[in-house]
Parts: structure tokens; C-alpha cells; sequence
């Protein structure tokens, strides 16, 4: 497989007109980036262009590139109100805390998609939502994109991944007359409609975000030989289940529950047996202020991607047996052999949710107070203590919760998925929860920032490393760009033998009482060596900070050890099975409901089940051209047209965004292999007037395809001394590496010849006729 870079060539996105002989003349820096500027000269720099800060719409653009003048110059642009900003290969989006309705209005798409008016070329994520459509159809064969979209929690990410996908939805409809109207038609309409579903149940408030994604999510748009949108589907990536049962201080449940509280009818709320005044445990109310109107949208979603009355019932059912069962609560039993007795108000509240569920009440009261364990051949009965009584309550939850969602995306993808024989390619859009560090963090966070450093990784390997390895390789002059690589911080947390994960899977697999201390002991031990992690001797709470590429972490390790089980009672699986809510039946019908016994758990761990989806997805991600998008989080208040440097730059620093800028600045961006570069820009020298050469498109051998290529260059370029050619151009061993303003140069020098010819064929038929 060639590199992803080699892809992203002849094809860009919308340009200025005339931008090839104003960018002709641009300085192309040499310098070495590994230079450290001071801080005084740094200020130097920008204090001199200051009022001009906001122009660079490029960082690369910016002399000396510096976290301080990188940082200045995004300030300069966001105080104007300016949101998005080139970085070579990336996009930088600062999250501007307020509609900005204008910016991507059907009309602002449609222009970037034709690119008729100069201010459509302003930096927007539209450009690269163009760049990746147009690259799909690459020069000698389709390629799949990715468009990997990434930031920390509340930077924007699911916001941009919206708009991504209303762009496509818009210049890629299915039918032609849809492009002229302001609606979608229908696959599209259905698409779109997957995002509010899936936001609803996955979504939730949180310190960071007040719609934090508490799911990752990878969508392919698939694109047919017209490339025309004609369906989707959806990979999802570890929702976090927990939060049904437990949700953290100021923080909300899932946004479903509150949207139904406030927009359920008096006939639904008489169905779901739930009196308007009934307040559950599982919906705390945050600090902030949130208006719960999208109960509407919810439905209006279901209802197009054909989620009929009946099952939506069964859904919304489900949901209030969920809350009426986290009212739930029991007593303490006086005597060990007997079980706990439900506390004084819950024998309703259980009486509802049994109901709802459409189980046996006294059943479910049972076997949430008794458990079943095997000895031998033979099942023994065992009565739980209040607070095992309490986990098998919320364990009951959970599995439902986490079934119910993926049932949901299950079905989205059954109503949105073309069949494979309708498309050819697709463009990806990746969305998962970005870096999380709160005050309590767990297993959850550790996944996050996991997945986060996965994808940090893929970003060093496929650009920073990949482009530099690939410019030595191909015998270009090279002072070697340093970044932050995360790899050893990837190694702690999955490598082998033994990292993180693998101890922790142990400690779940051996199933032994004092789990967690024993899961500090044996960190402590085996990787107390590792320089990213680290303990507090004086802490009270046992738990161990890792550090990551983006921020040091503390993860508390009390409850690590369980949730990494997750266990799931498979009595109570087995009473969903008997539901009479069809739905939920349905969704247990295959699970598993044997007793396993007491020797340790055979069952997949969390977090090798959620490593092993990112693996896949890595998998994905490599056969794809991948474009990506930095969100940044101007302040963590989340206040309108507020920039706080500190929290800025440490987002730059984590992404590496000044080594990009400066890898992107002192290289050459476009790569194309000879034979393609030849066939498109072959016939520049088969009318050109300096000499016409043969530009043979099918030789084969390097050699003369070398020579060809240094024959075009030189056609082109014959006016520029080797200096100024070499700033613009490079022939490597293999491959044509170009600038941007080189590429424009070309592509307008074919334009033009491609008109004249156009032209002398017309006036040949005019005299014939
Ligand atoms: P995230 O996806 O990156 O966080 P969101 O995309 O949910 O963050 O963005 C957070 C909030 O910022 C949104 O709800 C919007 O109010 C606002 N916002 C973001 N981008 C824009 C924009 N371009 N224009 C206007 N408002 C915007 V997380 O899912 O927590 O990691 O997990
Ligand atoms: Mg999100």
C-alpha cells in the first residue's frame, strides 16, 4: 500500500484563482525547526506583524513557528471571530461557544463545493470535508478517506462530525434534485438522523461538556461510482454503561431519560405508569441549566429510520423500568442466612419496574436478593448482602441499558447500510470521547484516554513519522523533525507481556477478594520502572497517574478490578429472557445463561474487548487516506469568544501541532507517484513550445520515468534557478514531491492547455461544418 499522503494530490480542495502565481513566489522555510526560539525573540516576532496576525490563514505561514506565535495567531483570529485555521496538514477548529449559523449554511457548503466566490476559500472544515470527497475518486483508483476528528472533551468534535456529515448529506444527495432543494431525500434524511438517535442515548452532561459523547463512534458514509451518497453505517466503541446506575457528582445521566421526563404526553406517562411529580434516584439534575426540548427530535428520528410505535414503546418502557428499578433500595438483613428485605417505599417502585420490564415482580425481587452459585454439578442458593444486593440492581440496569443501545445501532445501521453492490468506496468520520481528566477518574477514563493515545499514535506514525521517513527514503535533504512520541505511554497501558491491561485482566480473571489492593501491589511492582507512571506515596486513596501525551492522570484503582469484569448474574439474564416486553426479549434471546463456577471468569474483559475494537478500527484507519481536524477548547467555562492562552497552549503542546506546522512548512505536502504524475501533466509538455518530448505514460522503468519527469519539471520551471526550484519541487527516487503553490501552477498550466485545445477543436468543427 502506498502512503496515505500519496493520495491526497491532484485533487484539493477550492483555491483562489490566480492563487498559483501569488503562492509562485512564496517563501519556503529551511530552517531547522529543532531550534529552540527564545520567548523574547518569539515575541519579537509576532510584535512586529501583530495587526497582520489574523491573515495567516496557514500556520505555516507564521515566522518563527513557536507555540507562542502558533498560539497568538489562532487569539488574533478568534478574537475576530475567526474559527478555523490551516496547520499544513491539519485543521485546527476553536469551538466558538455560540451558534455561528452563517458559517455553515446550505449555500456556504454548496459554495465550497463548487468554489465560485474568493470567500469560499477561507479556511473552514467545509474545505476538508471537500478535500476527502474529491480525493475519493484518487488519480488512478478510488480511496476510501477518513476524516479523524479529535480534542479534548467539549472542544467540538461531535459538533464538527455533524457538520461533516450535513455537508456530504447536502453535496453528495442521491438525487439530483435534491441538490437544488434545501431538504435531503431520504438515505440522506436517515443518516442524518442516526446522529440525535444515538446522541440521546449516548450522550450525556458532564463537568466538561453539557453533551458530552460517552461512546465512540465511527461512521462510513458510503459513496456509490457517481459519488453520490447512497447509505452509512456505524461502529460504535464502549458506551459508558456505568453511568445508568452511577452518575458522578454534578454530572447527569444519559440525555434520553431527561428528554422523555420533559416531553412524554399524559397518555405516554399513564403507559409508562409514571405520576408527574415521581423524582428517581438515577436522574440527578446538574448545576447548569439545560433545556430539555429534543424529546420531539428524538421521535422524529426514530419515526424516519422506521422505528415503528409499537417498538418504540417497548423502548420507552424499558427506560422507566430502568429508573423505577434505581429507586430501588434495600435493608440490611439481621441474620446472614436470610436476604435482605427491600426498603419501606421500594416495594412499589420494584412492583413498576417489573411491570414495565415485563417480568415476574416476585422473581425479580428474588433473584436481585438471592444468588445462584454452582458447586460441583450442582446450583446452590446464596442470599446477598445489602450491598451485593445493590450491585446486582445496577448490574441488571446496566446490561439492559447496554443492550438497549446496541440493539439501537444495530437497527440504524440495518436501515441506513447500503448493499455492498450499490457502493465502492466511503469517507469516515471518526468521533470518540476525547481526553478526560476529572477530579475521581477510573476504568472509564482510562479507556477514553486510551482510545485518545490510539489515536495520537496513528496520527505520529501516519504523518509525522511516516512523511519524514518517506523523504529520506526517497533521497531529499532532511534535518529530522523531533516530536513527542507516545509509544512508550501506549506500552504501558496495552503492551506485552505485561502492561496495565494485562494485570488488570488478571486480577479479573483470578476473581480473588482484595482485587484492587492486589492490582496496586503487583502495578507498583512490575512497572514501577515505567517513567509514565507514578505513585503518591501520601495519598489515602490508592491509585496510580499515568502520563499521557495530552496530561498526567490520576486513576483511582478502588473499582477498577470490577468494572474491568463487568459481570452480569446470568439469573437475571435469564428472567429478561422470559420479558413479555418483546423487545427485550428479543434482545436476550441469545445470551448466555449458564452459572459459571466459582473457579475464575473465562469471559472477555473490558478492556480487551475495547482494545481489540481499536485495533480494528486502527485497521480500517490504515487502508484510508486519513484528513485530520484539531478541535481546540478556548476555555473550559465553555463562554463565547474567551480565550484563555494557558489552556490553549497545553492543548497545542499535547497535539504536537508546532512540530506538524513544522513538518508541513519545510516539506512538501503533495506527493505523486512518476507514472501519475506523468499522465496528468504529460501533455504540459506535449504543447509546450520549448520542445515537444515524448512522455511515454506507460514505461515502466524508474529510470526513464525519472528522466521524463525531470523533463517536465524542467519545461515548467525553466525560468527558475535550481535554488528556487528545488524550494517548489523535489524529484525523489520514486515519487514527485510538491507544495501547494507548485501543484496550483501545474494544475492551471494543464487548465489552460486543456482550453485551448478545447478551443482549436471548436473552431475545426465550425470550418468543417
Ligand atoms: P466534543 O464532542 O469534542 O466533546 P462537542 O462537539 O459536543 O464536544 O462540543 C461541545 C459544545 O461546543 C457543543 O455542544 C456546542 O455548544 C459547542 N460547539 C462546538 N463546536 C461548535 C461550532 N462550530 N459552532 C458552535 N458551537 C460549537 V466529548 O464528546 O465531551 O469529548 O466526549
Ligand atoms: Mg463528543
Amino acid at each position: 500500500m502506498s502512503s496515505s499522503t500519496d493520495r491526497r494530490n491532484v485533487a484539493v480542495g477550492p483555491r483562489k484563482e490566480g492563487a498559483a502565481v501569488k503562492g509562485f513566489t512564496q517563501k519556503v522555510h529551511f530552517s531547522n525547526p529543532c531550534l529552540n526560539h527564545s520567548l523574547e525573540e518569539d515575541v519579537q516576532a509576532f510584535l512586529i506583524d501583530e495587526d497582520q496576525l489574523h491573515t495567516f490563514d496557514d500556520l505555516t505561514k507564521v515566522n518563527p513557528v513557536t507555540p507562542t506565535t502558533v498560539l497568538k495567531c489562532l487569539q488574533a483570529r478568534y478574537s475576530l471571530k475567526v474559527f478555523y485555521t490551516h496547520a499544513g496538514c491539519t485543521m485546527v477548529a476553536l469551538n466558538p461557544f455560540q451558534p455561528v449559523p452563517d458559517l455553515y449554511s446550505v449555500d456556504v457548503m454548496r459554495d465550497y463545493h463548487y468554489a465560485t466566490q474568493p470567500q469560499e476559500f477561507k479556511p473552514h472544515i467545509f474545505i476538508v470535508a471537500e478535500e476527502a470527497y474529491r480525493n475519493v475518486q484518487g488519480q488512478l483508483e478510488p480511496v476510501n478517506q477518513s476524516l479523524v476528528v479529535s480534542g479534548e472533551s467539549g472542544a467540538g468534535k461531535t459538533w464538527t462530525s455533524r457538520c461533516l456529515m450535513k455537508y456530504y448529506a447536502t453535496v453528495a444527495a442521491s438525487s439530483p434534485a435534491a441538490r437544488s432543494q434545501d431538504t435531503v431525500e431520504r438515505i440522506e434524511r436517515r443518516v442524518l438522523d442516526s446522529n440525535p438517535l444515538m446522541e440521546a442515548f449516548g450522550n450525556a452532561c458532564t463537568l466538561r461538556n453539557n453533551n458530552s459523547s460517552r461512546f465512540g463512534k465511527y461512521i462510513q458514509l458510503q459513496l456509490d461510482s457517481g459519488q453520490l451518497l447512497v447509505g452509512a453505517s456505524v461502529q460504535t466503541y464502549l458506551l459508558e454503561k456505568t453511568r445508568v446506575a452511577c452518575q458522578p457528582a454534578n454530572e447527569r445521566n444519559f440525555h434520553i431519560f431527561y428528554q422523555m421526563m420533559k416531553g412524554a404526553t399524559d397518555e405516554q406517562r399513564k403507559d409508562w405508569k409514571l405520576p408527574h411529580n415521581q423524582c428517581f434516584a438515577w436522574l440527578p439534575k446538574c448545576e447548569k441549566q439545560i433545556e430539555e426540548d429534543s424529546f420531539h427530535e428524538t421521535v422524529e428520528a426514530m419515526v424516519h429510520l422506521g422505528i415503528n410505535e409499537e417498538r418504540q414503546r417497548q423502548i420507552f418502557r424499558i427506560l422507566v423500568g430502568i429508573l423505577q428499578l434505581g429507586n430501588v433500595s434495600f435493608c440490611s438483613s439481621a441474620n446472614e442466612s436470610q436476604p435482605c428485605n427491600l426498603d419501606e417505599h421500594s416495594e412499589d417502585f420494584l412492583q413498576r419496574a417489573a411491570e414495565l420490564l415485563g417480568v415476574p415482580s416476585e422473581e425479580l425481587q428474588t433473584l436481585l436478593r438471592v444468588r445462584t452459585l454452582k458447586a460441583g454439578k450442582q446450583n446452590v442458593l446464596k442470599p446477598c448482602s445489602q450491598a451485593e444486593c445493590g450491585v446486582r440492581r445496577d448490574c441488571l440496569a446496566k446490561v439492559i441499558y447496554g443492550q438497549l443501545f446496541e440493539w439501537l445501532v444495530m437497527f440504524i445501521n440495518s436501515c441506513i447500510c447500503a448493499d455492498k453492490s450499490k457502493w465502492c468506496n466511503f469517507i469516515g468520520v471518526l468521533d470518540v470521547y476525547g481526553f478526560e481528566c476529572f477530579h475521581i477518574n477510573n476504568l472509564e477514563q482510562l479507556c477514553i484516554n486510551y482510545a485518545n493515545e490510539k489515536l495520537q499514535q496513528h496520527f505520529v506514525a501516519h504523518y509525522l513519522r511516516a512523511q519524514q521517513e518517506e523523504y529520506v527514503s526517497e533521497g531529499l535533504e532532511w534535518s529530522f523533525v523531533k516530536y513527542k512520541d507516545n509509544q512508550s505511554c501506549l506500552e504501558l497501558l496495552d503492551g506485552n507481556p505485561i502492561s496495565v491491561f494485562s494485570l488488570l485482566n488478571e486480577e479479573s480473571r483470578l476473581n480473588r477478594a482484595s482485587d484492587s489492593k492486589m492490582l496496586n501491589v503487583r502495578l507498583e511492582k512490575e512497572l514501577g520502572c515505567n517513567g509514565n507512571i507514578s505513585w503518591d506515596k501520601f495519598s489515602k486513596v490508592p491509585h496510580f497517574t499515568v502520563t499521557h501525551y495530552a496530561g498526567k492522570v490520576s486513576y483511582q484503582i478502588e473499582g477498577m478490578v470490577e468494572k474491568n469484569k463487568d459481570p452480569v448474574p446470568p439469573e437475571l439474564i435469564g428472567l429478561l429472557q422470559k420479558s413479555d416486553n418483546l423487545l427485550l426479549h428479543e434482545i436476550f434471546t441469545d445470551k448466555e445463561t449458564e452459572i459459571p463456577n466459582n473457579k475464575g471468569l473465562s469471559k472477555v474483559t473490558v478492556v480487551s474487548k475495547f482494545k481489540n475494537s481499536l485495533e480494528n478500527l486502527m485497521k480500517v484507519l490504515l487502508t484510508t487516506a486519513p484528513h485530520y481536524t484539531r478541535c481546540i477548547k478556548p476555555n473550559s467555562d465553555c463562554r463565547p469568544l474567551t480565550f484563555n492562552e494557558k489552556e490553549v497552549i497545553l492543548q497545542l503542546e499535547a497535539c504536537g501541532i508546532v512540530e506538524t506546522i513544522h513538518i508541513s512548512a519545510a516539506g512538501f505536502p503533495i506527493r505523486i507517484p512518476f507514472k501519475s504524475f506523468l499522465q496528468r501533466y504529460g501533455l504540459i509538455t506535449k504543447y509546450s513550445t520549448s520542445g515537444r518530448l515524448h512522455v511515454d505514460s506507460d514505461a515502466d522503468s524508474t529510470i526513464i520515468l525519472q528522466q521524463e519527469v525531470e523533463r517536465l519539471l524542467g519545461v515548467v520551471l525553466q525560468h527558475l534557478s535550481c535554488n528556487e526550484r528545488r524550494s517548489l519541487v523535489h524529484r525523489g527516487r520514486t515519487k514527485v514531491f510538491l507544495t501547494q503553490p507548485m501543484l496550483d501552477l501545474l494544475e492551471d498550466l494543464r487548465k489552460n492547455i486543456m482550453c485551448r485545445c478545447a478551443f482549436t477543436i471548436q473552431c475545426c468543427w465550425q470550418q468543417y461544418q
